[in-house]
């Protein structure tokens, strides 16, 4: 690196060239990085618009910063934590971003994508047996009355919400 400091930086050159010979019309060009924008549903939910998408995986200490002026059309971080390189964070990027292409997730599933950017966490689920060491299913997810269910479920969300994460139900 010029201005020294330890680890290798990525050269412009290798880069540029990398990302424009798979460049087409419609691509967006993403750097994942520490430094930049938080990744929201809403964001993932934008982004899975795009036609195609070019995400380019910083290594070792990073990329040049010309790459970054030439070629990238906006810098995405996946959370406030260090990786050792992009492409765990490109992984998340398009696990997240894929639930809103159309087709790729079935139809129960479709339903409920938006579910946190309702600003509130999902509940609990269960399945059989009804008793695992000695821990009961819920009685009221055991019967047929959909309304208590729903209820029921959404007292627990609520909770939980406020128990982990209490500024989600502030906004
Ligand atoms: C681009 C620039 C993304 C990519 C710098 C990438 C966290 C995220 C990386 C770096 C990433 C995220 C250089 C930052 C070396 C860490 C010790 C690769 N880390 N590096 N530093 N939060 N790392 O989305």
């Amino acid at each position: 690196p010029f201005g020294g400091g330890p680890g290798m930086v990525m050269m412009a050159g290798p880069c540029v060239r990398a990302i424009r010979n798979v460049k087409r019309e419609g691509s967006h060009v993403i750097h994942l990085s520490p430094q930049g924008k938080k990744l929201t549903a809403a964001k993932a939910r934008a982004l899975a618009d795009h036609s195609h998408l070019i995400l380019l995986c910083g290594h070792y200490e990073g990329v040049d910063e010309r790459v970054i002026e030439a070629e990238v059309d906006e810098e995405i971080s996946i959370g406030d934590y260090v990786l050792t390189n992009g492409c765990a964070a490109a992984i998340v990027l398009i696990d997240a971003l894929c639930r809103f292409v159309p087709g790729v997730l079935g139809h129960d599933e479709a339903a409920n994508a938006d579910s946190f950017e309702e600003g509130i966490f999902e509940g609990p689920q269960y399945t059989r047996p009804i008793e695992f060491e000695n821990r009961v299913v819920p009685p009221v997810l055991r019967g047929r009355n959909h309304q208590e269910i729903k209820k029921w479920r959404h007292a627990q969300a609520l909770r939980k919400t406020e128990s982990v994460r209490p500024e989600l139900l502030k906004k």
